[in-house]
């Protein structure tokens, strides 16, 4: 007897792959499963082959053959050149109409290339950006699908069965065209670089400011979670401050090296920030700060050795500075999603993706590391008005942010005389009174620029560009 055609194949079954195989059959869908070496696929079938339906193969080409037409076919694997070579090897073996979805974390201009060699030959691809980690591949992820309109209307039924869902609506949408959804699944992941950052930011200040512990701090950050705050990361702060270590009985959060790691979304992130001309303040410093945590040969040289002139903290009631620090987050918060957004945004109008942001922000409620309660308030801005220029300055945000300023300053005032480094908090309130202000130091910048460089400027009162002759007489023309 032949096996079952199978509606959706997953080729790459460590972590990620195995469980979205099984999140796949445990909707009830056929789930054809390979990867390179057997093992993974055996070990699928044997300990989780009751869950569903799966048609294991040894080989790609039996792997092809498995699924139901048009084919539907999950790679994921390690990203780069393993995505490569597993397209390279499915590509002779699928028929026009076929469907390649690349789930790992692809970076986009890689999906971009992909998409147009496989347009090429009358198959569509579909970057999809998957958050969550394992847990989430298993029990509903946050997913963001790139690639065509038609082939979204064949998968995204599937995906979005298989996403998380919040108040019964699915953590997943069409994202836009080619890269669109690994750009989104990048920007999600330079936010969470942000968000972590500033959390990071304030447990230092509630540690070195009132001198609590880590299991006092894990408290305020269970209360926090239980108001605008509330968010997975909150939440799981908490939980790891709360942790003591078996061996040593200190707090877990103190025994851990203070050197942070990155796998390159956040650098991806900040780097097309750059090509964009896009301020992304937060997430700039959130992947610098976890540069500076694993620069040990600077530390070392720098520890004992730069004076800090430095005071400490006069906090005379606990609880307002607690309170403060709260404030500061949440507006830090803001200002790192407003600059994702407008990231979006940016990217959106450059490569023609047409991103409604609004509903990004729907689809990160569930599902993935950034999941949180304020995300609603961001798909209500962008519901008020969809092409708001600036998220901070939608009504919501406005007052929400506004009600925080004047602590978000003594915070950041605070940490400075300290000598506690807030580079997320104060770039972030720098980022906000800049973006608020009459008028920037620029105009002084564009003049020295004219001076030594001839570049021109605009001036206030008239139209026109014009440029000073600087090593000349001064007189200024229209240029
Ligand atoms: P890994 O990123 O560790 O990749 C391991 C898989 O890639 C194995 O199935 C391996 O096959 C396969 N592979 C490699 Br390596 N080179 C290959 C090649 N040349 N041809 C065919 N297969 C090859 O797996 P993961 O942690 O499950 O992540 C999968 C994807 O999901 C990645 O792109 C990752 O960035 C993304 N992602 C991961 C997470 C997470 O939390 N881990 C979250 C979100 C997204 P083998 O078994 O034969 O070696």
């Amino acid at each position: 007897m032949s096996a079952p055609a199978a509606q959706i194949g997953v080729t790459g079954l460590a972590v990620m792959g195995r469980n979205l195989a099984r999140n796949l059959a445990r909707h009830g869908y056929t789930v054809a499963v390979h990867n390179r070496s057997q093992a993974k696929t055996d070990s699928l079938i044997a300990d989780h082959g009751d869950e569903g339906t799966f048609v294991p193969s040894v080989t790609t080409e039996e792997f092809v053959a498995s699924l139901e037409r048009p084919r539907k076919v999950i790679i994921m694997v390690k990203a780069g050149a393993a995505t490569d070579a597993v397209i390279e090897e499915l590509v002779p073996l699928l028929d026009e109409g076929d469907i390649v979805i690349d789930a790992g974390n692809a970076h986009f201009p890689d999906t971009r290339r992909r998409e147009a060699a496989l347009r090429e030959k009358g198959l569509h691809f579909v970057g999809t950006g998957v958050s969550g980690g394992e847990e989430g591949a298993l029990n509903g992820p946050s997913i963001m699908p790139g690639g065509s309109r038609e082939s979204y209307a064949v998968l995204g039924p599937i995906l979005e069965d298989i996403s998380a869902k919040v108040d019964g609506t699915p953590c997943c949408t069409y994202v836009g065209p080619d890269g669109a959804g690994h750009f989104v699944k990048m920007v999600h992941n330079g936010i969470e670089y942000a968000d972590m950052q500033l959390i990071a930011e304030a447990y230092d200040l509630l540690k070195q400011g009132l001198g609590a512990s880590a299991a006092e701090i894990a408290d305020i950050f269970r209360t926090w979670n239980e108001g605008d705050l509330e968010s997975f990361l909150i939440e799981i702060t908490a939980e790891v401050l709360s942790q003591v270590d078996a061996e040593t009985g200190s707090a877990f959060v103190d025994v851990v090296l203070d050197q942070a790691e990155q796998k390159g979304t956040g650098r991806w992130t900040v780097q097309n920030g750059l090509d964009l001309g896009v301020p992304i303040t937060g997430i700039a410093e959130a992947t610098f700060a976890r540069a500076l945590s694993g620069s040990v040969p600077q530390r070392t040289a720098a520890r004992g050795t730069l004076p800090a002139h430095a005071g400490s903290f006069e906090i005379t009631d606990r609880d307002a500075f607690i309170e403060d620090v709260r404030l500061a987050l949440y507006a830090s918060k803001v200002v790192a999603y407003s600059q994702g957004f407008d990231q979006i945004a940016a990217a959106s109008a450059e490569n023609g993706w047409d991103i409604d942001r609004g509903a990004m922000a729907r689809i990160w409620r569930g599902g993935c590391i950034i999941r949180a309660r304020f995300l609603n308030r961001i798909t209500e801005a962008y519901e008020r008005d969809a092409d708001l220029p600036l998220l901070l300055a939608d009504e919501y945000f406005t007052g929400a942010v506004g009600n925080g300023v004047a602590a978000w300053r003594r915070v950041v005032a605070q940490a400075a005389l300290a000598g506690v480094p807030t580079p997320a908090f104060s770039s972030s309130l720098s980022y906000y009174d800049g973006v608020r202000a009459e008028r920037l130091p620029a105009a002084l910048i564009q003049a020295q620029r004219d001076f030594f460089g001839a570049h021109t400027y605009k001036r206030v009162d008239k139209d026109g560009t014009f440029h000073t002759e600087w090593s000349g007489d001064r007189a200024e023309h229209e240029a």
